[in-house]
């Protein structure tokens, strides 16, 4: 087993099956490395009276799970955000799966034709004049996501291509859009590789877009696997411990929505240091999202990115989800 960087004590099964690198660092999360403790303001939920018992119950929870937070912190190699080469399925259960932990996966995606081929040329070719759904008037509207049945448009495949040649965020093909395109897009089937270690055999979602698409920040209720094949996209990570801070009020989307917007910090100052992690999805990079787990995403280039739900274990958390 090879490390780069720091070395950090490895549980013995990952120390068999994977070359696992530390990615993050002690200081994005709030460690403070002088004095080998973490900084408690960095991961406990911010300090307000309780008004009722309700309140009282509530403070409890989110005072339990910083807590937890906490004590994670005291291990970099427990608390890091992990990148593991050639990750076997068993070793991906026990780690990352079963614990919800999210992890970083390369290699597995080598090989697939479509890491060479999905240039927007190659698509356009592809996919032609089929016509496609897709998510429109996003620039504008907050909540082009939490309304995403009043952005749908349609439009044959090249239009929508000529639409994003600028960039930015208006128009985006996304996971929701993916069951009306099927056929559309079936014709990339066969650019797609198999991840048996960890999916069963089911489509993934695509996502399609131009540079500077924006994501904003929410948790989805079942795990989720992000194939990046074209471009790169930066991800934020938030645990679901700080949910405290995310300013939660509608569905499974934070009011802060983006963490790297300075106005909306200033609207919620609880999420200004929200422990956090922060990766760039390069094309071939698997990134595992567990189910609660925070996240926002923008993409750096044109981007081509699958998301994929069918795992080989159980995936059903959504079932109990309170959505009020
Ligand atoms: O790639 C994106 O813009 C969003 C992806 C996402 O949120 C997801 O797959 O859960």
């Amino acid at each position: 087993m090879s490390m780069s960087g720091k070395k950090y004590p490895v549980p013995p099964l990952l120390s068999q099956t994977a070359d696992v690198q530390m990615q993050m660092t002690l200081r994005q999360i709030g460690f403070d490395a002088a004095s080998k403790a973490p900084k408690p303001s960095a991961l406990m939920p911010p300090a307000s009276p309780p008004r009722n018992e309700e309140a009282l119950a509530l403070k409890r929870r989110d005072w339990l799970l910083g807590t937890m937070e906490r004590q994670r912190a005291l291990s970099s190699y427990a608390s890091g955000l992990l990148t593991a080469e050639n990750l076997p399925g068993e070793a991906f259960l026990h780690d990352f799966y079963a614990t919800g932990r999210p992890v970083v996966i390369k290699g597995a995606m080598a090989g697939w034709p479509a890491l060479e081929k999905w240039t927007p040329d190659y698509l356009a070719d592809t996919i032609g004049d089929a016509v496609v759904e897709y998510q429109g008037g996003r620039e504008g509207a907050g909540d082009y996501e939490l309304a995403k049945d009043r952005h749908k448009r349609r439009a044959p495949f090249r239009a929508f291509l000529a639409l994003i040649r600028d960039g930015g965020n208006d128009a985006y093909i996304t996971a929701y859009n993916s069951s009306a395109n099927a056929t559309a897009f079936a014709p990339l089937e066969k650019d797609l590789g198999r991840l048996d270690a960890y999916l069963t055999r089911a489509p993934g979602m695509l996502w399609i877009g131009p540079k500077d698409t924006f994501t904003p920040l929410h948790f989805d209720l079942t795990n989720n696997l992000l194939a990046q094949v074209t471009g790169t996209k930066r991800v934020i990570l938030v645990p679901p411990s700080q949910t405290a801070r995310m300013a939660h009020r509608r569905h499974v989307f934070s009011d802060v929505h983006d963490l790297t917007d300075p106005a909306r910090l200033a609207l919620h100052p609880a999420a200004r240091d929200v422990l956090h992690y922060e990766v760039v999805l390069n094309p071939g990079d698997l990134l595992f999202i567990p189910i609660g787990w925070w996240h926002q995403l923008r993409s750096e280039s044109f981007s081509t990115m699958l998301t994929y739900t069918n795992f080989q274990w159980p995936n059903i958390g959504h079932e109990e989800y309170p959505a009020g």
